[in-house]
């Protein structure tokens, strides 16, 4: 089933493309995110294929308010490891890319130095449509980076609730930047940023308050946490990136030697349960539906809506 064509206008088999994908070569990179956005029979296929050889890269969170100054960080944060060595791939998850493209091209912009080095992936991620939710295609775009030798993935995305707890039950370090201009930085701490971070970014060091706040953080974070660090940054000059870079490794040999597979046991377990919720909505919707006989009832108080939940579910599952 390996073999199979990649796409009706294109003749080149599967094998090919994972081959060219397991060398790194960058078409292949980007053939085969395009295939997971699409979300069809190739993007089982692909996981099929390369999950056995996943599980060599790091992965760095990085999440924020709306303007911290994330890409800005992300695109030094790319330079630093590149004259360290490491081979870097960037997903910017972009929550409003379908109604505007501005956040994508902004991004390209403020990384796009990279952009020629062999050594860099680059990419915007659109919340996969019909399955819901962006960390399917995240979880397996992050593999396909790992398989293609990328050693370092870096996901940017906006702390806007749901998502900031996702990215670090995914990433293996998480990153949180706020700065002193956005009043929201104290707020989004308060509103649970602080469970979520390994470190703390006051980025745009260079404007007045940064001090204030980086004060503020240390004072909340410090409670009942060890081995959080806080740091200053100013991205647009790349000031304080070689530290954070530091801190960022600092952070994952900690935890890669104390309590790794625990991490990983939850990671999994956290995927699996993903999968099936996603799996079991599907089977309702295509399969069995929510009939109108059924919305009547429970309109007529004939049956109350968890009763009426239940005998809809009993038709997919069956208890073995
Ligand atoms: N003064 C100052 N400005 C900065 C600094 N870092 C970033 N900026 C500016 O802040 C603005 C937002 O930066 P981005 O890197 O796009 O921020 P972001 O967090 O990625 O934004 P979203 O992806 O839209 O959430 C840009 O105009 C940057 O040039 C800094 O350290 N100091
Ligand atoms: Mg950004």
């Amino acid at each position: 089933m390996v073999f199979n064509t990649l796409s009706t206008n294109s003749t080149l088999p599967m094998s090919s493309m994972v081959d060219a994908l397991l060398k790194g070569e960058r078409w292949a990179v980007a053939k085969a995110i395009s295939i997971l956005e699409d979300d069809g029979i190739q993007a089982r296929e692909i996981v099929e294929i390369i999950f056995k050889h996943s599980g060599n890269s790091r992965v760095i969170g990085v999440t924020g308010p709306a303007g911290a100054g994330k890409s800005t960080l992300v695109g030094k944060m790319i330079g630093v490891y590149r004259a360290r060595g490491f081979r870097v791939g960037v997903l910017a998850v972009d929550p409003s890319s379908s109604i505007s493209g501005g956040a994508i091209l902004g991004d390209r912009v403020r990384m796009q130095e990279h952009a020629l080095d062999d050594g860099t992936y680059i990419r915007s991620m659109a919340s996969r449509g019909a399955s819901g939710g962006i960390s399917f295609a995240l979880r397996d775009a992050i593999r396909v980076l790992d398989v293609a030798g990328f050693n370092r993935i870096i996901v940017e995305s906006v702390g806007a609730g749901q998502l900031d707890v996702k990215i670090s039950s995914i990433a293996d370090v998480t990153i949180v930047v706020l700065n002193p201009q956005t009043g929201d930085s104290i707020q989004a701490i308060k509103a649970g940023l602080t469970e979520v971070g390994d470190i703390y970014v006051v980025n745009k060091a260079d404007i007045s308050g940064a001090n204030a706040l980086y004060n503020d953080i240390r004072a909340l974070v410090a409670e009942g946490r060890d081995a959080v660090a806080v740091l200053k940054t100013v991205a647009s000059t790349g000031k304080g990136v070689d530290e954070l870079v530091d801190a960022i490794e600092q952070s994952l040999s900690r935890k890669l030697s104390n309590g790794y597979k625990e991490i990983i046991r939850k990671r999994v377990e956290s995927e699996l349960m993903d999968i099936v919720f996603n799996m079991l909505a599907k089977m309702v919707k295509e399969r069995v539906g929510i009939e109108h006989e059924m919305i009547e009832r429970v309109i007529a108080k004939e049956i109350d809506p968890y009763k009426a939940a239940e005998s809809i579910v009993a038709k997919v599952v069956r208890y073995e």
